[in-house]
């Protein structure tokens, strides 16, 4: 089975990315239906734990769109679990020096290339017996770039050997640059920087992802160049249509 996004960046295809921060595998199901490319599994700041991720990867691969699994951190334990879980790819947050780019990437790689230990479990059901034959060019590593010293190491955390490219969390970026957390910040300094990603990550021919609060958002970033957008999470879009189901019930 290839991975139909790396297959999607090669033709220079855009990537719509679903993101989900609800420990739910039924919610998972319903987004997968919805026409994403990926839907990705929030770890880090989904309400999420393992017994609801392994829930909502089953749910995701009963769907067109491919699973995805963002880790609560640079845990070669955590990223080989959800990987043997049936996630295709995983993105690794606060990624800063090429070091813990190397660390991530060999946890998504079976020997001789990395250390990923063998177990692949439901990947196999899902991915079939020749899963551990292309499981390491397959599967998609994304180092999420959102801190100044990973603003400051990009271009040798680009040149990461099997690290397919970056996605930029824009929060902790502005947050980290600018001393607030905005995901659609102005401040120049974020402009600077995401623009200066965008270029590095197309001089290494490498994936450009971002995280994106709208539809609209994640539209402007493709036109921008990005390749890799997230049109916000489920917990955004839930809140968003009830608030505008409920003022259209008002007559606002
Ligand atoms: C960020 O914006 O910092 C993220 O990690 C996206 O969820
Ligand atoms: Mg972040």
């Amino acid at each position: 089975r290839s991975n139909t996004l790396k297959a999607a960046f090669r033709r220079q295809q855009p990537i719509i990315n679903g993101w989900l921060a609800i420990p739910s595998g039924y919610s998972a199901e319903i987004a997968g239906h919805q026409g994403y490319d990926s839907v990705t599994v929030d770890m880090q700041h989904g309400m999420i734990d393992f017994a609801s991720a392994l829930a909502m990867l089953q749910a995701i691969s009963a769907t067109p769109a491919l699973p995805l699994a963002r880790v609560n951190s640079n845990d070669p334990a955590q990223i080989m679990r959800l990987l043997d879980a049936g996630a295709w790819g995983i993105i690794c947050p606060m990624v800063s020096t090429p070091e813990q780019a190397q660390q991530f990437v060999a946890a998504c790689r079976y020997p001789p290339l990395g250390n990923r230990s063998f177990g692949p479990a439901r990947a196999l059901l899902y991915g079939g017996k020749d899963y551990p034959r292309y499981a390491n060019d397959e599967i998609l590593t994304l180092a999420m770039i959102e801190t100044r010293e990973g603003l400051k190491n990009l271009d040798a955390i680009l040149a990461t050997d099997g690290l397919d490219g970056v996605f930029i969390g824009p929060n902790d970026l502005s947050l980290t640059l600018t001393g607030s957390a905005c995901a659609e910040s102005q401040h120049p300094e974020m402009l600077a920087a995401i623009e200066m990603v965008l270029a590095r990550s197309r001089e290494h021919n490498k994936l450009s992802g971002i995280f994106c609060t709208s539809g609209q958002a994640a539209a402007d970033r493709l036109a921008q160049g990005f390749n890799f957008v997230t049109p916000a999470n489920d917990v955004m879009q839930l809140g968003r249509a009830a608030r505008e189901a409920i003022a259209l019930a008002r007559g606002e």
